[in-house]
């Protein structure tokens, strides 16, 4: 840590807060707050990163991983080198910087986790534990800890799977996944810690590439119909999954972190739905405005985690709780994707 990072009060902006008290309207200056993002160089990390610092000022929101991210990342704001798997580490970032939201970013998606199903494991779990232990020590107020649809199986019900229902994950990013999700909703009801969550579908996006996930092939299609014309899909051409747009997900995140308290019925994690698809559908859709490109099909190893999981999601109580709605649909996702790596 360099101290040159450090804020002091003095430097920082305050928050402004219209309060009503008996009648008397009342504007409060809030203490600034400063957040920690924990894997900030990955595919969600990086966009969310930029996305808190739009919204709560650059020198408020310290990104943190193992390596260093890309330009955009790097040059926006602090950044410190942190393995969240060492507690005491991770307690000195949060003390330094006077950190009190934490965004736990950092996970071995689901391809990378069969591979190496203990590493996995560790960073999953241990990291998830110290930011749950720190909130538990009141020494962070709020965390966002990222679900996925990895934690059904194949005995859940495919089609508009509820938030509610059998899921018994058959893969080691599941388990690991569907563990958080218990244990997050222990250490809110046991010991209070506001910890709030998503399930999110594949996300597509192309400011930074995603690694180690099954639904990868939904980013790199769009990159080898540009460079090359023509994409070899590693999961077979029926295979419909869950997926979303990277700006939906950044919405989802930054608004189930400010809603109300009392909104948030869910502890575990929430349900979120965007589309779904299959890759014959996506080829379909690229089709449509590069008629040239063609697609064949070589399913992997990832063909038996893609068949684990829903094809459809249904995210009622997110709608209800706190009123969240998609707006990217598979067109508007092809435009975006096409256009901005074209
Ligand atoms: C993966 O494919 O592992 C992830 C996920 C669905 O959580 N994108």
């Amino acid at each position: 840590m360099k101290k040159n990072k450090i804020l002091s009060i003095s430097e920082c902006t305050n928050f402004k807060k219209k309060v009503s008290l008996y009648g008397i309207h009342l504007t409060l200056f809030l203490m600034p707050k400063n957040i920690l993002i924990i894997g900030a160089c990955g595919q969600i990390g990086t966009e969310l990163t930029l996305a808190l610092r739009k919204k709560y000022g650059s020198e408020h929101v310290i990104a943190s991983d193992i390596r260093e991210g890309n330009d955009d990342l790097m040059q926006s704001g602090p950044f410190e080198i942190l393995d969240a798997t060492n507690y005491d580490t991770l307690e000195e970032v949060i003390a330094y910087y006077d950190i009190c939201e934490v965004y736990l970013m950092a996970a071995m998606l689901s391809a990378t986790a069969e591979k190496f199903p203990m590493r996995a494991w560790n960073l999953n779990m241990n990291t998830l534990f110290n930011v749950l232990n720190l909130a538990k020590e009141k020494k962070i107020n709020k965390i966002f800890w990222p679900s996925s649809i990895a934690v059904f199986g194949p005995n859940t019900p495919k089609e508009d799977t509820p938030q509610n229902t059998i899921m018994e994950p058959s893969t080691v990013y599941g388990i690991s996944k569907q563990s958080g999700e218990r244990w997050c909703e222990y250490y809110f009801n046991k010991f209070n810690v506001d910890v709030r969550s998503i399930r999110y579908p594949g996300l597509i996006s192309w400011k930074t590439m995603p690694g180690g996930g099954t639904t990868d092939y939904a980013i790199e299609i769009y990159h080898k119909a540009l460079s090359d014309g023509s994409y070899t899909c590693f999961l077979g051409e029926e295979t419909k999954l869950p997926m979303m747009f990277m700006d939906d997900a950044i919405r989802a995140t930054l608004q189930i972190m400010e809603a109300p308290e009392k909104d948030i019925k869910v502890r575990s994690s929430y349900n979120l739905a965007g589309m779904s698809f299959t890759p014959k559908e996506m080829a379909e859709n690229i089709k449509a405005v590069m008629p040239s490109f063609k697609i064949e099909y070589a399913p992997d190893f990832r063909q038996d985690i893609a068949d684990s999981w829903p094809s459809s999601i249904d995210d009622t109580p997110a709608k209800d709780d706190w009123g969240w709605k998609s707006e990217f649909n598979l067109e508007k996702t092809t435009e975006e994707m096409l256009g901005n790596l074209g």
